[in-house]
């Protein structure tokens, strides 16, 4: 039999990756992977709404019936809290950050955007959970804001699960990155994706194209070539299903400033950040048409930015466009 290394193992062996590691980021980890478990049995059975109950009413076992990234959200949040490794969570759900009392001393905050593309549930399109971990930059006791507005360089680990037509765990800890498929008969992910890089070129593109009017003229250039040299065009309108594809098969994924959204849509912290460290450690590249996604400075907990991420090739088209029109 094929050996299967389950997350949980792969933590722990690549933790000597790490000297001074004192097992904390990994008890992170592996609490992030158990949420995950539940968030994707929660996910695929919301087909099922008649049988669970309509959101807000309460379902055979008397529980209320959540709205799926409020369940998400609380789901991550006690994970979380019952680690102990971690003194705060900031999260799309949240408005403020939110300090986790009984950990207040530990190393670590974590931010997520706990089920990105929630609005496709209906129509049963893939979604996902984004993840970002930092350790802290405040003294002990309760954390900071500045705990959360570190630059994307600065993250010690992020990832994002994929609940599509299997459900997937990729994370990076600054040493590559890797994939793990969810094996729903052993309640385990497994490592499927070792050492992921994504192609220097690519072919497909991923960019809302029905903004096109809207685009700045280096974006419109950039879809115009793309156009022009036959490659595919691919938009999910789930951003973890369209940067999940891009890593794996090449190409570009944006979402760009436009007339009606001038930062873009996409927020920094939670979704643009943990993508692009995962993006970069794969080989990739993630801009917002001027500068590193990494390097962008973080002033609130949701700001917005735009995006160009994928195949080193085709970002820097859309870089050197950018600077032929500004
Ligand atoms: P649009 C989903 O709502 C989301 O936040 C991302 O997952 C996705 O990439 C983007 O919005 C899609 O936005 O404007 O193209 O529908």
């Amino acid at each position: 039999m094929q050996s299967i290394i389950s997350l949980d193992e792969f933590i722990i062996q690549r933790q000597k990756d790490f000297p001074y590691a004192t097992g904390e980021l990994s008890g992170l980890l592996r609490d992030i992977g158990l949420a995950s478990k539940i968030i994707s049995r929660e996910v695929n059975k919301a087909g099922l709404v008649d049988i669970t109950g309509q959101i807000g009413t309460q379902n055979a076992s008397g529980e209320a019936v959540q709205k799926l990234d409020v369940m998400a959200d609380n789901l991550l949040i006690a994970s979380l809290q019952n680690s102990g490794e971690c003194c705060g969570i900031a999260s799309e759900e949240n408005n403020t950050y939110v300090p986790i009392e009984k950990s207040k001393n530990a190393k670590y905050v974590v931010l997520f955007d706990p089920l990105d593309g929630s609005s496709n549930i209906d129509v049963n399109i893939s979604i996902g959970t984004i993840f970002a971990i930092y350790r802290r930059i405040s003294d002990d006791g309760a954390c900071q804001l500045e705990d959360f507005l570190q630059d994307g360089v600065e993250q010690v680990a992020a990832g994002y699960v994929l609940y599509g037509s299997s459900t997937m765990l990729i994370y990076t800890t600054g040493k590559g990155v890797n994939g793990f498929t969810l094996d729903p008969s052993i309640g385990e992910f497994c490592l499927s994706h070792p050492n992921i890089k994504i192609p220097q070129k690519g072919s497909i593109y991923s960019i809302n194209q029905s903004a096109y009017p809207s685009f700045d003229r280096a974006t419109q250039l950039f879809i115009d070539e793309c156009m022009e040299a036959g490659h595919r065009f691919r938009y999910v309108g789930s951003m973890v299903a369209d940067v999940h594809r891009t890593l794996i098969k090449g190409g570009i994924f944006a979402y760009p400033a436009s007339q009606k959204a001038p930062e873009g849509k996409l927020r920094l912290l939670y979704e643009c950040n943990p993508l692009s460290f995962v993006m970069e450690q794969a080989g990739g590249m993630a801009s917002n048409g001027k500068e590193r996604i990494l390097e962008l400075e973080a002033t609130q907990l949701h700001q917005r930015c735009p995006i160009y991420m994928g195949s080193p090739d085709m970002v820097e088209r859309i870089l050197q466009l950018q600077q032929e029109q500004a």
